[in-house]
């Protein structure tokens, strides 16, 4: 059976001989869609440290992947090769919460249009992003692949993780119907540089760190984080996430999304303590229940992608530290 045959069901891995014809063509072209985001950009920088030649990106107001015709037009001049699919609306549990029809909607456009603009251009290799939210909120830790759809989702982002499900339903149906290798990846919660450290929009760490550095630079004596500082999560540095993506490309081949993580989780209180040492903070912290805490635990298996070769390699503190040390460097031209 080839890899692209393997269909929906099943958790098929990828043989030797398989892997060895995975290797992505340097001087290929390879379209990384959000490429200025998060994501984006740390599969761009490591995929340029890694001799890339023929990287294409496109900024949102140079090409509006809501626009289907837009869309379908750019894939038919460029012709990648391979599709990274970073390009999404995203934020943290205050976004998600208030804009769940953006979160759904823009979405689901935008992997609907890219997924079938790839889809007319027979792209050979399409690697679609998702988020470790698309599993249930009580879901066993840590959380294996098996355990999508089998219970119900976290409110506060139900509808983000509704669309990525879809798109995971997509590159299985992609598979299934016309044999593309095409494959999904589950990141867990992500920081580093380029993240957006807006006061309402952003998660947690960038969150933290804005607000740990605006109370020492104030001279603040206390701060407030939102919950009760008690959900546990696992941070994932994105230059990990990003050799893990391009790993995934060259050695990965099945229908079943794998979860990209570290295997090891922290509390939010434990992580507003190391957020405030990197930062330099030693004032109070205060919490604020009446802002939600969301899911009590999310702590993917990475298992799957151990099996695969590939393992975390920047442990958190220093993943803090480099970040602050980003934020400070930046800090007139983030994203606030
Ligand atoms: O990072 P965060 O928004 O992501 O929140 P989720 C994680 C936890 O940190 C929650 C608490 O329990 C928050 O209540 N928290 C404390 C804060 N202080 C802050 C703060 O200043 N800002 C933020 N944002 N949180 C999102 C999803 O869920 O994670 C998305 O909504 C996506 O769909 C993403 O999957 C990875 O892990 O709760």
């Amino acid at each position: 059976m080839t890899p692209a045959s393997t269909g929906l069901s099943g958790t098929t891995g990828t043989t030797a001989a398989q892997a060895s014809t995975l290797r992505l063509d340097r001087d290929a072209p390879i379209y990384v869609a959000g490429h200025r985001g998060l994501v984006g950009s740390a599969i761009w920088r490591r995929l340029t440290n890694d001799g890339f030649q023929n990287l294409i990106g496109l900024s949102s107001s140079e090409l509006d992947l809501k626009d289907r015709q837009a869309t379908f037009d750019f894939f038919a001049e460029a012709k990648p090769t391979t599709v990274i699919l970073a390009a999404a609306k995203v934020g943290g549990i205050l976004g998600n919460s208030q804009y769940p029809v953006d979160f759904l909607s823009e979405n689901l456009r935008i992997q609907v249009n890219v997924m079938d603009a790839a889809l007319e251009q027979r792209v050979s290799r399409l690697l679609f992003l998702g988020s470790s939210c698309i599993y249930p909120k009580m879901a066993p830790q840590p959380i294996r692949e098996e355990y999508l759809l089998t219970g119900h989702l976290e409110p506060t982002n139900d509808a983000y993780a509704i669309a990525k499900i879809a798109g995971i339903l997509h590159v299985q149906s992609v598979r299934r119907q016309y044999g593309l290798p095409w494959i999904s990846a589950m990141p867990t919660n992500l920081y580093g540089p380029g993240d957006n450290f807006s006061a309402t929009g952003s998660h947690v760490l960038p969150g933290l760190i804005r607000r740990y550095h605006e109370a020492k630079r104030t001279g603040a004596t206390e701060v407030t984080n939102w919950g009760s500082g008690s959900p546990r999560r696992e941070f994932l540095h994105v230059d990990d996430m990003a050799d893990a993506c391009l790993h995934l490309l060259e050695n990965y081949d099945g229908p079943e999304q794998v979860n990209i993580g570290t295997g090891t989780d922290v509390s939010i209180k434990e992580l507003a303590t190391m957020v405030a040492n990197a930062v330099g903070y030693s004032g109070q912290v205060k919490w604020d229940t009446t802002k939600p805490d969301g899911t009590p635990r999310k702590l993917l298996d990475v298992s799957k992608l151990e099996a695969a070769g590939w393992k975390a390699r920047i442990p958190l503190h220093e993943g803090i530290a480099s970040t602050v040390d980003w934020f400070l460097q930046h800090h007139s031209e983030i994203r606030t």
